[in-house]
């Protein structure tokens, strides 16, 4: 089985952590941006990662692949039995993918896009060299392109900081006295939010070396959110629940 990636993309972590979760040995194959479109066009109809193929099938989007393991391999399972938890499940994985991955990506992208060590950092850190060179020499057109899709404009960047802000509180309301979002065990809800909410926390389980992050301006961004109560839940997520991870190298920081 193989997964294709951009390592620190939170969509992808999401795929990666279900494929761990139930123990199924997949390979992690990071692809260049730019040129992943070629890549990914191959197989599946967007150009999105994160893609699984698996034997003849291809899968496309994090939401699919983990219900197409939840069918494929149910034991570990995610998702609840009784049908209400599992629509509320769903849910809630639907709605905070936008909500919380959507947002936290157009502001971290704002504030990193101008350090393009870092951006190829996060998109080569397993390729060989030449990839590394490759991606160096295609950034301004790399940078103009992610821009354009995923930051837009400082008013959209506003606004994203506000709803973000918005979902962290709703899912400190659903956690009050809980330990998971949905009945009594760990669901997919729970990976989901604790995926999307990667970027933020950077949990030391998490397969990604993180490096530190070099704008004075987003570090302050995320250390606004250091000892928020959703923090601390996504540490324990990450603690008690991302085992075998598939690792990425040794850690930087
Ligand atoms: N809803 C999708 C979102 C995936 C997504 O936005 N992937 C981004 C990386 S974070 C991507 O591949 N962007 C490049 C593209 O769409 O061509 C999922 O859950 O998998």
């Amino acid at each position: 089985m193989t997964l294709l990636e951009f390592p620190h993309s939170h969509y992808c972590e999401k795929a990666r952590w279900a494929l761990d979760y139930k123990g199924i040995p997949f390979k992690a194959v990071a692809i260049l941006p730019g040129l992943h479109m070629i890549t990914v066009r191959k197989y599946a109809p967007d150009t999105s990662v994160p893609v699984l193929l698996s034997d003849n099938e291809v899968v496309q989007g994090s939401s699919d692949i983990i219900s197409y393991l939840e069918q494929k391999y149910p034991s570990h399972s995610l998702t609840p039995t009784d049908a209400d938890q599992r629509q509320t499940c769903l849910e809630i994985e639907h709605a905070m993918d936008k909500r919380l991955g959507e947002n936290i990506r157009r502001v971290l992208y704002d504030g990193l896009l101008a350090y393009p060590e870092f951006m190829r950092y996060c998109f080569t850190h397993p390729m060989p060299n030449v990839k590394q060179l490759f991606f160096r020499i295609m950034y301004p057109m790399l940078r103009y392109k992610i821009y354009k899709t995923y930051v837009v404009s400082a008013v959209k960047v506003a606004r994203a900081r506000r709803e973000f802000d918005v979902a962290m509180s709703e899912i400190e309301q659903t956690l009050k006295q809980r330990k998971y979002l949905v009945g009594e065990r760990f669901t997919r809800a729970d990976l989901s939010v604790a995926s999307m909410l990667s970027l933020l926390v950077m949990p030391a389980e998490h397969p990604f070396p993180w490096r530190e992050i070099p704008n004075p301006k987003t570090r302050i961004f995320l250390d606004e959110y250091r000892d928020h109560p959703v923090s601390e839940w996504v540490r324990k997520m990450y603690q008690d629940h991302r085992l075998n991870q598939t690792l990425m190298g040794s850690p930087i920081r």
